[in-house]
């Protein structure tokens, strides 16, 4: 209890602290539109953030380089205070994550599920996790998300 208060806490002083600006970097290729979509959104909450466009291949290295296995494998790699974060992962998430800061390689959002950040098609949503990526390669459920 204390714990989810505690959250709570940061999740708003962080919204209003965005004044100074959290720097995230992303790559992703080119192509990608819903790339854009995400980080917009990652913009709008206060992130700096830095994409960069590299090659399919390059990205499929740097994915593997940083332990995010092919199962986990989306479409943009963001990075954020040493994190990871693969893919449409939600905002509330990865503040999440900033808070909890467990030893681990970040979060990833596998695909692109449809009513993930930057992935909407008008109210349609898939069911999707959100995993917690550990530093051993092993992942686990950090948040689950209904569809309709
Ligand atoms: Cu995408």
């Amino acid at each position: 209890m204390f714990k989810n208060l505690l959250i709570a806490a940061s999740l708003s002083t962080g919204f209003a602290a965005s004044a100074q600006a959290q720097p995230m970097d992303v790559a992703k290729n080119a192509g990608c539109g819903c790339c854009g979509g995400w980080i917009e959104q990652m913009q709008a909450a206060g992130f700096e953030v830095a994409a960069r466009n590299i090659s399919n291949e390059a990205l499929y290295e740097l994915k593997l380089s940083l332990g995010i296995g092919e199962e986990m494998m989306s479409c943009h790699t963001a990075s954020v205070e040493g994190y990871s974060i693969e893919g449409h992962v939600p905002l509330v998430d990865i503040r999440r994550l900033l808070v909890e800061r467990p030893d681990a390689v970040g979060l990833a959002v596998p695909g692109m599920p449809v009513g993930s950040p930057g992935m909407e098609y008008g109210d349609m949503k898939d069911a999707y996790d959100v995993f917690l990526i550990g530093r051993d390669g092993s992942t686990e459920v950090f948040a689950s998300y209904a569809g309709n």
